[in-house]
Order: C-alpha cells, then structure tokens, then sequence
C-alpha cells in the first residue's frame, strides 16, 4: 500500500514536473530573505514577501542595500560608473552572453534589473557580470549496483536507485552538481565536460598526457548529453541586478562502464567529490535538487 501510494505521489510528481520544466520551474527563494553568502561582514537583505517580488508590483518605499565585490579579476565587469565601460544588453556583446534564456529583462537607469524580481539586494553581489551570468551544470549518472554488479531496486518504491556525482562546494559547503562558469567565447558542451574534469576528477592537477588520456575515455561520452533545463537558478549570490542562469545536461552512463568506472577526486573549487544516491529529500546548494528531480523522472528511477 505504501508503495503504491510512493509510486502515486512519484508519478504524479513527474507529470506535474514534465509540464513545467525547462521553460517555467523557476524557483526564487534562496536569493531572498536570507543572509548573503559568505561575506566577511554579514551583509543582509531587505525583506522580499511574496506578493512584492514582480517589478510589475508598485513598491515606492523599495530601498535594499547595496554590494558588490570588487576584484579585478579579467573576467569581472567594471562598476557601471566607469565611462570605458559600455556593455550591450540582451545581446551577446563581444563574446559576452549577456542574453536571458528566460526573455529581455529590463534595465533602470541603465542598469540591468533582475529578471525575476527583487531580491532585497542592489549590486553586482558575488557574482563576475551584471545582468545574467551564464553557467553550465553536468548531471552524470549511473544505476547503482551490488558487488555482483546487479542493479539495486529501493524497498519501498521498488524503482532502480540513480546515482550522480556530486562535488562539495569550497566557499558554502554544501553539495552541489559539479558546474561552472561559462568562460567568454566557450561553448556550453565545453564548459560542461570542462567543469567536471576540473572539479570531478580533477585533471588540473594532472599531466598534459594523462589528460588527454582522460578527454579521449570521456570525449564521447560527454557528446550524448540530454538537456534537462535552461533558465534561472535560484542562487543564493542573486542579487536585484545580477543573476546566475544555467544549462543542465544529463549524462547517463547505463552500463556503469564508463564514467562510473572513473576514480572520482574533488579538484579546483570543490573539497570533495561523491556518487550520492538520488532521493527525494536531498539538500543541495542552489535549486540543483528540482533539477535532480527531472532527471528521475525521465529515467524512472527511485527518487
Ligand atoms: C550555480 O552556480 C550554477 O548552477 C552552477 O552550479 C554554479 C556556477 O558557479 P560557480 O560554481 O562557478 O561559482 O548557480
């Protein structure tokens, strides 16, 4: 009985989920109410309700707070004060995506306004650019098996048990997809198989020969990716004039025989890497567990 209802609620998850994914699941609330990530002074936001985050939404008294880190590294935009600085909006301004996957976002006196809502936070944040920041994430996969090598089954669901790797972020802690930033002039596909070498398996730390090594195991492999979404990330770094969005691809390894044979080791910002088991109640950093869910779906597996 309580398998039947688990399988019920699972399924009727996923229809819901298949309707609104790719295009509408779009989360907004680790940007909001909540302490900003990781800054050596607590830097807090203006409280968010509900009701107030559209910009449609009449709010004359809406003053948050102001941050932003400043650098200097070559990737980050300059302050927008800065008369050298001229970037193009919604356009991809010299190799530069500045465009939303989610449509034109608005700009107030000539600054970018998240597209979104409000976030109780002004500024560039954390984050490298103003306007969108565009990432990539990998969700690889495979069927956890026994040591006799057969696919294990979960008790109650009695639906096969999908394993993905998982990184531990350095500056937060928490868990998370091994994904990344894409670099100006990079394709996402490469920004993809690049983020997980680096944080995955960590082939910074390796020789130019056993690199290409590794590129040639796993080059296929990451060509045979299914697109699970593109759009917005509910980011805790989020401010009012800055955003992460994102394009996450699964790579499923049904045999176990390629990536899943793969010594994992943590590499570049993460401290350690794993195979996690996918459930349902999984706390990862950002709104990386929606995407999870959308994997198991499609793959039917527990979760
Ligand atoms: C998240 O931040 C994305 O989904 C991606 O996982 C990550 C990229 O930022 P960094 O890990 O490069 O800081 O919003």
């Amino acid at each position: 009985m309580r398998r039947e209802l688990l399988n019920c609620i699972h399924t009727f998850h996923c229809q819901i989920h298949s309707r609104t994914t790719t295009r509408t699941m779009i989360s907004h609330v680790k940007c909001r109410n909540s302490l900003y990530p990781y800054s050596r002074k607590p830097v807090n936001r203006l409280f968010v309700p509900d009701d107030k985050v559209p910009w449609s939404v009449n709010w004359p008294e809406y003053d948050p707070p102001s941050f932003s880190v400043v650098t200097k590294q070559s990737w980050e935009d300059s302050d927008l004060t800065d008369p050298n600085f001229k970037p193009k909006w919604n356009v991809v301004d010299s190799a530069v995506n500045r465009r939303s996957f989610i449509g034109q976002y608005k700009l107030l006196d000539g600054v970018p306004l998240n597209i979104v809502g409000r976030t109780g936070l002004k500024g560039r944040g954390r984050l490298g650019k103003w306007g969108p920041n565009h990432a990539a994430d990998p969700i690889v996969t495979r069927w956890k098996r026994n040591s006799d090598g057969y696919k294990v089954y979960h008790s109650e669901t009695k639906k096969p048990v999908l394993q993905f790797v998982a990184i531990q972020r350095s500056d937060t802690g928490e868990w998370a997809l091994p994904g990344g930033m894409v670099d100006s002039g990079e394709s996402v596909n490469e920004t993809l198989k690049r983020e997980f070498c680096e944080e995955a398996i960590n082939t910074l730390s390796l020789s130019d020969t056993q690199k290409e090594g590794i590129s040639r195991n796993i080059g296929d492999f990451f060509n045979h990716g299914q697109k699970i979404y593109q759009g917005y990330v509910d980011d805790p770094r989020n401010t009012d004039n800055s955003w992460m969005e994102t394009t996450v691809t699964n790579f499923h390894d049904d045999t176990g025989e390629i990536v899943g044979e793969f010594p994992l080791m943590a590499g570049d910002d993460a401290t350690n890497v794993r195979w996690t088991d996918l459930n349902h109640d999984l706390k990862l950093y950002a709104n990386h567990a929606d995407f999870l869910r959308e994997v198991s779906c499609r793959l039917e597996s527990h979760g």
